[in-house]
Formats: C-alpha cells, structure tokens, sequence
C-alpha cells in the first residue's frame, strides 16, 4: 500500500463513466499511465488520443491478465458490468460479466500484488425489504434483480479479499449517475439522462417510471469526485471498504420534468411505466451516507438545480453544433 501509483487499467472504460474516469485519471496522473480497457465498441476520439487503449473481456482472465502484465499495473478501476434492466432481461449474461468478471480482477490483483482496486456496487444492493428513506449504511440486503445480487455479492467477495488477502479493494454504492458525455448503458435510472437528451431534441419526452418515482442520482462530476477521493483516502481511516454508501440528490420524476421546463417552458414528458417501474419501486428514495462523509471526507457539490444548468447548457451546445 505504499507503493506509489504509477499504472493504473479502467476497465468498462468505453461505458458511461468509465469513458469520463478515465480522461479525469488521465488528467490526474499523466494519458500514459491510465491504460483504458474496452470490451467491444470503438473508443470516442478522446479516449483513443489521450493514452493507451486495449480490449478485453473480464470474463477471460487470460485477457487481462496480458494487458496487467504488458503495462505494468498496479491499480484497477474496475467499471465493466451489465447493469440492472439489462441483467433482467439477460440475467445469465449479467452473473457471468459482473461474478466471473471481478472474480478474475481480483485474482489478478492479488497474484500480481496489486496497490488497489476499485470496484463500484450500487443502490441496487437494496430491495423491497431495506428501509427506503434515508437507507441506512447497515441494513437488510435483498435485491430482487440479477444486477443487485451479483451487486450483494461483489461487495461480499471484494471485502473478503480485503480481509482474507489483504488487498486494498475499495467500492462505493453509486446512485443514478446522470451526465452528458456517454449515454447509459442499460439501467432502471436511464430515464433521468435520456429525459435531458430528448428535451434538447424534440422538447417531449416519454418517461418509462411514473411522474411520481423518487430515486437517489448524482452527477457525474460528483460520480468522478467521490471514485478519486475514495481511492485517495487513507486506509487505516476507512472501517467499511466495498459499500460506501453515498449520496447527493433525490427527485422524482415528475419534479425533474418540472426543472427542465424551467428552462424550456414548452417542453413536454409524458409517464407510461415499463418493466423498470418494478425494479424502481424495490429501490431507496434517499441514502444516509454519513459512514463516507465521516470516513473520507464526501462531500457531493451538485443539486437537481445545479446539474439542470450544466446538463441542458452541455447538450445544448453539441445539439446547436450538430454533435447530438
Ligand atoms: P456502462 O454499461 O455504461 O459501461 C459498462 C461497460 O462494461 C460497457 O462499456 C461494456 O462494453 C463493458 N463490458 C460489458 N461486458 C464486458 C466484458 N465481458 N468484458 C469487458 N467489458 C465489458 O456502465 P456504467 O454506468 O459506466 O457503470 C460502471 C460501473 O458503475 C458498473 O459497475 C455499474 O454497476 C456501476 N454503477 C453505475 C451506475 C450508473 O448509474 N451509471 C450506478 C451505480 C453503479
Ligand atoms: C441502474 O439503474 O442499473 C444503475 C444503477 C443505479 O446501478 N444506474
């Protein structure tokens, strides 16, 4: 643990943070020491100028192995996942990709004697069962989706490898995570960014959880903040390790439709819920994530509003430069 970072690998680095993760790594600690790991899609122009890229498939640790030896690293961020809508639909896929996947991250790290690995888990953790205001740190862990359990699970393996292996794994349960560079990749908490998106475009919208669906969210410049801020802290300050939770804002749907149309007055959303109101509803509305804020210092700085003007001022412009 006291070795410097020097060679750091993101995996899932094409996906939605991990493609803003590792340009802020980059900017953190030099394009040549963050090696940026995609599974099939072509990196956009950034990633690809900005340091090394390769492919991999976690689910084949031969090929991450070969990318960890080559390099020379030292930490992972690990990112690559089927999250929740996906994993219902493919529930198999979601075991293999998010089980086999950090089994063989964490194998890796451990025989190569690894400084760090980060892996994040997710409000998905929780089910019908947890208390939904204000979800305490410790409480009842029932998930009733794949992407929950292999969430439940990951966090449980990672921590034994922390106390078993001794090995500096970290994780936090993220939110909604809401931004405007890579659009999401398969979750219950998609609406919150496509209603952005649609509002630039065509001013309607048509949501797939009821206007009054409450979830945690979190922009990205927090998502990013609170995944660097983690890895950095001291670890004789940390008494949990892979399940931080943490938190920022919480909103229904209809208030976020309610923010938006105070920026675009005509703008219209319309609510007809799919199968992803099932998996909203088992979530929390709110977190108490007192536990981060005591042990590491979190401290998100973006509210509903705040992130409203930066999102619809991002997408805007690409959309007035015929880029969206
Ligand atoms: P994403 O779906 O946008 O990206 C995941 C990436 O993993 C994709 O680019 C995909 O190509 C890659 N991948 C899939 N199968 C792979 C395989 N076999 N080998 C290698 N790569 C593979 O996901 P994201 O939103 O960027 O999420 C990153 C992490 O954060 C995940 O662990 C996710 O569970 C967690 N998380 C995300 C959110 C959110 O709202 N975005 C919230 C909570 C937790
Ligand atoms: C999803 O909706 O699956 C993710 C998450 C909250 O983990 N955004």
């Amino acid at each position: 643990m006291a070795k410097e970072t020097k060679k750091i690998l993101v995996t899932g680095a094409v996906g939605q943070i991990g493609s803003e993760l590792t340009l802020a790594l980059r900017e953190r600690y030099g394009g040549d020491n963050v090696v940026a790991a995609g599974h099939r899609t072509q990196p956009g122009e950034a990633l690809r100028d900005s340091g090394p890229f390769e492919f991999i498939d976690v689910r084949r640790r031969e090929t991450v192995e070969e990318v960890v030896k080559r390099y020379n690293i030292d930490t992972i961020y690990h990112l690559a996942a089927i999250l929740s809508a996906v994993g219902e639909e493919k529930p198999l896929l979601a075991w293999d990709v998010n089980m086999n996947g950090l089994y063989n991250i964490l194998e890796v790290a451990r025989q190569h004697e690894m400084v760090r690995v980060f892996c994040p888990s997710s409000i998905a953790v929780f089910g019908p069962q947890t208390p939904r205001h204000n979800t305490p740190q410790e409480t009842i862990l029932c998930p009733t989706t794949m992407y929950g359990v292999t969430k439940v699970a990951g966090e449980l393996l990672c921590n034994y490898y922390v106390r078993r292996f001794g090995l500096d794994v970290r994780g936090l349960r993220y939110p909604g995570i809401i931004s405007a560079e890579t659009p999401p990749g398969g979750g219950t908490t998609d609406y919150a960014v496509e209603i952005y998106y649609e509002a630039i475009r065509h001013r309607r919208y048509t949501c797939f959880v009821r206007q009054d669906t409450v979830l945690p969210m979190m922009y990205m410049p927090d998502c990013l903040k609170a995944a660097m801020d983690l890895m950095e802290a001291d670890f004789a300050q940390l008494r949990h390790h892979a399940d931080y939770n943490v938190a920022a804002m919480s909103f229904s749907a209809g208030e976020l439709a309610a923010e938006i149309q105070k920026h675009i007055p005509d703008f219209v959303c319309e609510y007809r819920p799919d199968f992803r109101q099932a998996i909203a509803d088992s979530w929390p509305r709110s977190i108490d994530d007192s536990a981060a804020r005591q042990e590491w210092g979190w401290q998100p700085a973006y509210d509903l509003a705040a992130m409203t003007v930066d999102m619809l001022e991002k997408l805007g412009r690409r959309h007035a430069e015929g880029r969206l």
